[in-house]
């Protein structure tokens, strides 16, 4: 019996590529990828094939569809929130019409197996909207129907792929002859702020986190764009490769929904310059917050209620924000960055 195929659409991305190292790591599926740019030589040994091209490409899609006997996608691919803001049209096309291409494809690829395709997707705490700084703090960690209205594009896109994938897997042409077809089986997690010791994010509004530990470990000075009181859910990359996986695997019989929470910790930009500086002495972090930037991460909340993913498929981070720095981070990005920094007191 061959190993079924997943799609990875993104593959180049952050979460791509520790998602690649999974999946074959564990060895139950064949993997297929595309991306915009091509893959990157490390990564292309990891799949089955890899296609450089745009996912508004409809015929690519068939074209892939029609070579492989896709039966999960995890479809990464999109304009992140600070990049959707200098192009919203663009974000538009990309997060939504590209999403719609890729549900299309899904949804025919269902009926041709005559069973669901799993279609992972990364939503974001990018969907909520917190109207100030005093109800952001009194709201704490918010539940997935709490707050939905998002003051960004990309949280607009996000949102309503969300609400499309919902529409795919129950609704889908439920007046017509497609109406008893198998329906595609959309899987969705809203993810905080993901931090990665392999690579650096673009695009994000979330960034700083990241941007200042490996510029840090770059030994470069760096001046963050939200102020050091901005705070917002974290969560370390393996947790979040971990998370999509599991979901993946989750009996749909116990999912009680399509989109889930997941968080693992809340910590301010503050916080994550004093972590920072313990492990990096000397480390040049300076404050300059954007207006604009500082005004979009104000509006996502402080943390997000996880209860339901906890309850429905066993999500479980295995890194809070102390054993994400030890455990993961300092020492993954040290060796990659040879950066040995001078013995000091305040060392971990
Ligand atoms: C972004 O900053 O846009 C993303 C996100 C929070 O989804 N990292």
């Amino acid at each position: 019996m061959s190993k079924p195929v997943v799609l990875v659409t993104g593959a180049n991305g952050e979460i791509g590529r520790t998602l690649l190292q999974r999946l074959h790591a564990e060895g139950r599926y064949r993997v297929v990828t595309v991306d915009l740019t091509p893959l990157a030589e490390k990564y292309r040994s990891l799949c089955l094939e890899t296609y450089a091209g745009n996912i508004m490409d409809r015929y690519l899609l068939d074209q892939i569809a029609a070579h492989h006997d896709i039966e999960v996608v995890f479809h990464l691919a999109a304009l992140l929130s600070t990049r959707g803001e200098r192009d919203p049209e663009l974000a538009h096309q990309v997060n939504v019409e590209g999403t719609l291409h890729l549900l299309r494809m899904a949804q025919n690829q269902s009926g041709r197996l005559g069973r669901p395709v799993r279609f992972l997707f990364p939503s974001s705490i990018a969907v909520y909207g917190m109207p100030s700084i005093q109800e952001k703090a009194k709201a704490g960690r918010v539940r997935e129907e709490d707050w939905n209205v998002p003051i960004t594009m990309y949280g607009c896109n996000k949102l309503y792929c969300e609400h499309l994938g919902r529409y795919f897997t129950r609704y889908f042409r439920q007046l017509g002859a497609l109406a008893t077809a198998a329906r595609l089986d959309f899987r969705s997690l809203r993810f905080p702020g993901l931090i990665s010791a392999e690579t650096v994010p673009t695009g994000g509004t979330s960034d700083f986190g990241p941007e200042m530990l490996h510029a840090a470990a770059r030994k470069q000075p760096y001046e963050c764009f939200v102020g050091p009181e901005a705070k917002i859910p974290f969560m370390a990359m393996p947790d979040a490769v971990s998370a999509l996986v599991r979901l993946l695997e989750a009996d749909r019989a116990k999912l009680t929904d399509t989109v889930y929470n997941v968080s693992a910790f809340s910590v301010s930009a503050a916080e994550i310059a004093e972590r920072v500086r313990a492990s990096f002495p000397g480390a040049q972090i300076s404050f300059a917050p954007d207006a604009v930037r500082s005004k979009i991460v104000d509006s996502w909340p402080e943390d997000m209620d996880d209860t339901r993913a906890r309850n429905d498929w066993g999500y479980a981070p295995a890194f809070d924000f102390e054993r994400a720095f030890d455990e993961y981070l300092i020492p993954t990005i040290r060796e990659r960055y040879n950066s040995v920094p001078p013995p000091s007191a305040g060392a971990r």
